[in-house]
């Protein structure tokens, strides 16, 4: 009889089991998922639930979910695992989802994982990105650009005084650890008197970031401030801080969910001095995700939301208007008028940019956007009288792409007072207040110079010294700036590569045979190649190397970025070797985001298009689906 209880005991304790795990993934609120008029099937991946940020970002997820009828959300936890999370997504693939959000620990880990998952279904990556562009959209933050503003809230802090500093980091190799410490880092170069004397890994987890804190304060006594790369260990870091009985370390973190024992609580308590918020992106997942679902135009390969600085006399300015300053601008307008955009055009100086200004005027005519295009022929000054014509005329928002990245606070701060917002199109502007612009739509400038430099490092192996001459855009410029800043950090990591000169040459095809016949006179047979940071003076470079008798794409390597279908042409003519993609077709995402910024909602901070990479191989078979 005994034999007998225990074999049922089993059998039901298996059932149990197996009803908990499917409930697990299948929560209440989907119990509508019994009608059949579920529209779409969305899995949500979260690595663990023991970060508030990765709460926060369900629950916003939820949100979005609760105003729609025809959505059906599944949420799996991985309770920090990355094997148990690669099963997670595998096990929604097999339930059947229509898309994957799925948010990242350890991304290197789950990039396999993803990009099969990417093979089948539209794939949403948050947080930290996988090692590749295996995905469909990205959303997350400007991970070094926080890093860097923790930083200079550090030195603010501090004052004077400088001090001691420890730092205590997520994951160990996660692209967001070291993005967050490099922009972090670069902030305090400024003071060698500020010298960061610890470098804790946390893991990302509170509990281990206040037992690795506990241990060196037992050890070495105190410390001025601790700057923590999450919310949950800048807690642990408090917690820390009050167990050694220490009541003088500022403690600055980032992410600031704002829940009851989130951070924010800890500011107002006054136990943390405060945290650049790090939005989860909840609510722009399930939003992208049902557009991408609706096949909607405009859908970019990466968001990144703006992050808000949060002290305890600031926080409410973040609850107050100064996050809507950077929406939708303070002008009420008749939602029965047209929409009406003033673009300031930066010039008509590439293929690229006259492909940009078509896909403007195209894309506002199917918007149904009242359009004022001007050209500013390269002329800053033309650019910053272009703008003001707009706000005298009282336009519902400006558009514009920066000649240079400096120049711009005066009339930015003039289209702020007049309460037009102002979205950069193609390029950055760099100015001390980033609430002046409200968006920047356009391309990663550092990747593309990244992606230049790695395929070059890949095809150069032969020879144990290759001299490079650059070509660059418009100085100043923040395609030039990047585009240099990208190339030299991966060359940097090998001693076989030198740039020989770095020249000017705005973008134009004659600048750009100009300057390159400058240094073929110069250099003449000693270059090995030339990077032209566009299409334009790569083919100028291109015509230059002929008149000079040498043979373009065999005697001098060129490296061109653009992809317009003049570069193709080169590629398959074999005088060019590889051309990066810059989409220029920004059209539909730029009126995308002026609907949706009227229709009053906060708009990324950044959209990244997507963009891939073209080599001679695959120019003749790619040149037919040219669009530009
Ligand atoms: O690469 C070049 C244009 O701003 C990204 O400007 C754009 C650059 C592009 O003239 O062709």
């Amino acid at each position: 009889m005994r034999r007998r209880i225990w074999i049922y005991g089993a059998v039901l304790a298996v059932l149990l089991a197996s009803v908990m795990l499917i409930w697990r993934l299948i929560p209440a609120e989907n119990s509508a998922s019994a009608r059949n008029d579920i529209r779409y099937l969305i899995g949500v991946s979260q690595p663990n639930l023991s970060e508030p940020w990765r709460v926060a970002m369900n629950e916003e997820i939820r949100e979005e979910v609760r105003h729609r009828d025809d959505v059906r959300v599944i949420f799996t936890d991985a309770a920090q695992s990355s094997e148990q999370q690669a099963d997670d997504v595998k096990r929604l693939l097999d339930l059947g989802i229509d898309l994957l959000i799925v948010s990242l620990d350890d991304p290197v880990a789950l990039t396999p994982t993803i990009s099969d998952a990417y093979r089948n279904i539209p794939v949403i990556v948050m947080g930290r990105d996988v090692s590749d562009y295996n995905y469909t959209l990205s959303i997350g933050m400007d991970n070094e650009m926080i890093g860097k503003k923790a930083g200079e809230f550090a030195l603010e802090t501090l004052g004077s005084a400088g001090g001691k500093v420890i730092e205590v980091q997520g994951l160990e190799g996660s692209p967001s650890v070291e993005e967050r410490s490099r922009g972090f880092h670069e902030a305090l170069e400024k003071r060698p008197d500020i010298q960061i004397v610890k470098t804790l890994y946390g893991d990302w987890q509170r509990d281990k970031a206040e037992d690795l804190l506990t241990e060196w304060l037992e050890r070495n006594g105190d410390v001025d401030l601790i700057f923590a790369h999450n919310e949950a260990m800048a807690i642990g870091a408090c917690r820390a801080v009050s167990r050694a009985g220490l009541n003088n370390v500022d403690i600055i973190g980032i992410d600031g969910a704002n829940t009851e024992n989130g951070s924010v609580k800890l500011i107002t308590d006054n136990r943390m001095t405060g945290l650049f918020t790090s939005p989860s992106g909840g609510k722009e997942a399930l939003n992208y995700a049902i557009d991408i679902l609706n096949k909607e135009k405009g859908i970019p390969k990466k968001v990144i939301l703006r992050s808000q600085k949060i002290t305890d006399d600031s926080r409410l300015d973040t609850d107050s208007a100064s996050t809507a300053s950077v929406g939708s601008g303070t002008r009420k307008r008749d939602p029965n008028k047209p929409i009406v955009m003033g673009f300031a055009q930066v010039g008509a100086e590439s293929n690229f940019r006259l492909a940009n200004t078509r896909s403007v005027i195209t894309a506002a005519k199917e918007a149904g956007i009242e359009l004022i295009i001007e050209n500013a022929e390269q002329s800053q000054k033309k650019q910053i009288e272009i703008i003001r014509r707009f706000i005298e005329q009282k336009v519902d928002v400006i558009a514009f792409s920066p000649k240079t990245e400096t120049g711009w606070e005066e009339i930015l701060q003039e289209a702020k007072d007049a309460g037009i917002p102002v979205i950069l199109s193609d390029r950055e502007v760099n100015v001390s207040d980033d609430t002046l612009w409200t968006a920047y739509i356009g391309s990663d400038m550092v990747d593309e110079g990244r992606r230049a430099a790695r395929w070059m490092t890949e095809q150069l192996t032969e020879k144990d010294h290759y001299r490079i001459v650059e070509l660059q855009g418009t100085e100043k410029s923040a395609p030039a700036v990047g585009r240099k800043k990208g190339f030299e950090e991966i060359i940097r990591q090998y001693n076989r590569f030198e740039i020989m000169e770095s020249y000017y040459a705005d973008y134009t095809f004659e600048q750009g045979k100009q300057k390159m016949g400058d240094a073929l006179r110069k250099y003449g047979k000693q270059i090995d190649v030339v990077y032209a940071h566009n299409d334009d003076m790569a083919l100028g470079a291109i015509k230059a190397i002929e008149e000079y008798g040498l043979s373009p794409g065999k005697d001098i390597i060129v490296i061109s970025i653009d992809a317009t279908r003049p570069a193709f042409q080169a590629l398959v003519t074999g005088k060019l070797n590889v051309a990066v993609e810059c989409n220029p077709l920004l059209g539909p995402q730029l009126m995308k985001a002026v609907k949706d910024l009227m229709e009053g909602k906060e708009l990324p901070m950044k959209i990244i298009t997507a963009e891939g990479l073209f080599t001679q191989e695959t120019a003749k078979q790619e040149l037919q689906y040219r669009e530009f």
